[in-house]
């Protein structure tokens, strides 16, 4: 697997700020190949209070075994900086994001990360998201692909890179968003942010948890903030996109939309708008 923008250069942080409970949650199925380099990666960071949390929905391919070998071997002085969140099938990345960030919150995480397992996402950017956050406050922070300075990877095509854009459009004006990226999946959120979001209630099951949580985000008053990100497509493992997410992906903005209008009218300001 090829991680070459890990090995790019990471912005130092302040070693109080390094210090954050950061606490990475990444799902995965089948993704024994990609899972090894990923977490060294992340683990090489020069971010002494990141952790690894693995939620895999019981893999095949034994990617939780993988997960249980590489808590073991970055256990330091019995304190785990890699843990596993067992689950028993595939239930979809909305709900497996949804217990890993659970779980990471009841374990004292200051701030959570969301990453793909499949090496798409730049672990160098890692510390200037955590960085961006700190310095400015901002709730949430989000890997974007779609501000000046975000770039895609070379390998895709007219296609792909349509579809892509054209799902951020679709959501972003049905639910009236000004977010460039409201469909990726490199996002930091505070501890403070997802509790405001009320986990247990979103109704995503796949993808579309990306959408309804950042909508949730700016609808609660949330501050959103967008840092540029470059998208490298998997070189190992299968992607898990199928009809059936991509069907939610384009019903679950009108169904949000349609609660909006049922519901009363939101404040404009604050935080408590849902
Ligand atoms: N636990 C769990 N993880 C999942 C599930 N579906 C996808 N994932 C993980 O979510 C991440 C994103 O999935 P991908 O298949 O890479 O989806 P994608 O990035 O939209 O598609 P590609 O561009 O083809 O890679 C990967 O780490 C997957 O292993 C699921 O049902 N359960
Ligand atoms: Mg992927």
């Amino acid at each position: 697997m090829s991680l070459q923008h890990t090995s790019a250069v990471s912005t130092q942080l302040p070693a109080e700020w390094s210090r954050t409970a950061l606490t990475v949650v990444m799902p995965t199925y089948n993704e024994a190949a990609s899972l090894p380099p990923m977490a060294e990666a992340l683990l090489a960071l020069p971010l002494e209070g990141l952790r690894l949390l693995v939620v895999d929905d019981n893999s095949p391919d034994g990617t939780g075994q993988v997960a249980e070998q590489l808590a073991e071997k970055y256990e330091e002085s019995g304190r785990h900086r890699v843990s596993v969140l067992h689950r028993t099938a595939k239930e979809g990345l909305g709900r497996a994001y949804a217990a890993g960030m659970t779980r990471a919150m009841a374990e004292g995480a200051a701030y959570v990360l969301q990453m793909d397992a499949d090496g798409s996402h730049p672990v160098a950017k890692v510390p200037e998201m955590l960085g961006v956050a700190l310095a400015t406050g901002a709730d949430v922070v989000v890997g974007s692909r779609y501000v000046p300075g975000g770039t895609l990877s070379a390998s895709w095509g007219l296609h792909r890179r349509l579809l892509s854009r054209c799902a951020n459009v679709y959501a972003g004006t049905i639910l009236g968003t000004r977010l460039r990226d409201i469909t990726g999946g490199f996002n930091l959120w505070s501890a403070a942010a997802l509790r405001e979001l009320d986990l247990d209630t979103v109704d995503s099951a796949g993808y579309s948890f990306q959408v309804e949580t950042k909508y949730r985000a700016l609808r609660a008053g949330c501050t959103v903030v967008e840092v540029p990100i470059h998208f490298e497509d998997r070189t190992v493992g299968e992607s898990k996109m199928n009809l059936a997410v991509q069907l939610e992906s384009i019903a679950v903005p009108l169904r949000l939309r349609a609660r909006r209008l049922r519901a009363k009218p939101a404040r404009t300001t604050g935080r408590g708008r849902r």
